[in-house]
This record gives structure tokens, C-alpha cells and sequence, in this order.
């Protein structure tokens, strides 16, 4: 029994540009394509995880036949919801993009299951960057889908905090006292994408 996934999706892998000889196009391509639930764990076990990948690679995981591009006609109005993280955490990082691939495909980020173009994971020096990449930049749609980003997030910062707390306190004999983490999301529109001094649409 196959579990189809409610649109069909394709992975896309960026490999690291090595010179400038090399443009964006040349670099990106798409890996494969994702129409089951079964489908997706086969391809997710057969491929490195992302903690794993080279400096200045990225995967990309995009609906139907849309690009990771902000080019893309479904991409141009929309932006993206972007996380930053500095942590060498392997298991954190690849925990964290797998619970935002799975709510993607899920489709649990958006009610109304049609805002979701797709989701990225940027390995770049000292920093991991997850995005959401919306076909929309109205501001009710995309603080639903803000929220439940930082949802995700949370969630699993927290845990991991909580857990290495844990340890130090029972050392101490001490309940763990629980202060949430701060983390902050910024929403880019694509529009805006090659000029960096511009502001965020929005923060959360
Ligand atoms: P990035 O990966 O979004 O950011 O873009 P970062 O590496 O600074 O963390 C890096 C570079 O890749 C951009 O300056 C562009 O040259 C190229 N690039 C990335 N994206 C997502 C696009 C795109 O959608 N279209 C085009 N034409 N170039 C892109």
C-alpha cells in the first residue's frame, strides 16, 4: 500500500560553485521526484543528510515542476521565510530540516495548503539557513505560516536545551528552570532578494 503525498514534489541539490566560471543554473539541478510517503523515506535514507553536505550546497524541495527560483512565475510574487542557526549540531540541524520537509509535505504549514512553493536548506560557513518559500507575501497568510515555522523550531530548540539542562541540574540535585529560547525568522520577498541593505517584510 503506497500513501500519496497530496502534490507530487522534486528534490533539487545546489552543488558548491568551485569558480567564478560557474553561474547559478549551471549549479543547481534536480535530484528527483517525491509522489509517496514511501517514496520520500527511500530517497530520504539513500542520500546524504543535510548536516552532511558540502559548504555552499543546498537541497531544495519544491512542489510539482516550480524551481527553486525566485524567476519562477510561482515564485515572483511570494518570498521566503528564513531561519538562521550558527550550531554544529548534526543531529539538531538534520532534525530540523526533516520536521520542516515533513510539514511541508504534510502539508500542515498552511490551511489552505496552497501557499507552500517549497523549503531550502543552505549549508554556508558557521551558518545553516532553513526557508520556507511562499507564493505569496499577504501578511495574514504568511504570519499562519510564520507561527507554525516558529512553531517547529521552537520545539525542538527548546527540547534539546531542556535535555542538556537537565543533565547539568541533576548533577545539582536542582529542577531545571525553563527559559525559552529566542530566535528570530525574517521574511525576504524575492523581489528584494538581490539587494541585501533592504529591509525584512516581516519579522517574527
Ligand atoms: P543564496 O543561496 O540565497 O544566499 O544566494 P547565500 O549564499 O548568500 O547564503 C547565493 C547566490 O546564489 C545569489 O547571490 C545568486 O547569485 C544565486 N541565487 C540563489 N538563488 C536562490 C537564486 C535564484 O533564485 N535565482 C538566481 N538567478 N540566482 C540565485
Amino acid at each position: 500500500l503506497k500513501h500519496p503525498l497530496n502534490t507530487q514534489w522534486t528534490l533539487w541539490y545546489t552543488k558548491p560553485k568551485v569558480d567564478n566560471t560557474e553561474d547559478w543554473s549551471s549549479l543547481l539541478r534536480p535530484v528527483t521526484k517525491l509522489s509517496t510517503v514511501e517514496e520520500f523515506w527511500g530517497v530520504y535514507q539513500s542520500i546524504p543528510k543535510a548536516s552532511e553536505l558540502p559548504l555552499k550546497s543546498d537541497y531544495h524541495l519544491f512542489r510539482n515542476d516550480i524551481r527553486p527560483e525566485w524567476e519562477d512565475d510561482k515564485n515572483a510574487k511570494g518570498g521566503k521565510w528564513t531561519f538562521q542557526i550558527n550550531d554544529s549540531d548534526r543531529a539538531l540541524l538534520d532534525e530540523l530540516w526533516l520536521k520542516v520537509v515533513l510539514s511541508a509535505i504534510g502539508e500542515t504549514l498552511d490551511e489552505n495548503d496552497v501557499a507552500i512553493n517549497g523549503v531550502v536548506f543552505n549549508m554556508r560557513k558557521k551558518v545553516v539557513k532553513l526557508a520556507i518559500w511562499t507564493n505569496t507575501c499577504d501578511k495574514e497568510v504568511l504570519t499562519k505560516i510564520g507561527l507554525k515555522f516558529r512553531a517547529i523550531i521552537g520545539a525542538i530548540l527548546n527540547n534539546k536545551k531542556s535535555i542538556e539542562s537537565q543533565t547539568e541540574e541533576e548533577k545539582q540535585g536542582e529542577k531545571p528552570e525553563h527559559q525559552p529560547i529566542e530566535f528570530k525568522l525574517e521574511f525576504i520577498k524575492h523581489a528584494d532578494s538581490e539587494n541585501r541593505k533592504i529591509p525584512p517584510f516581516m519579522i517574527l
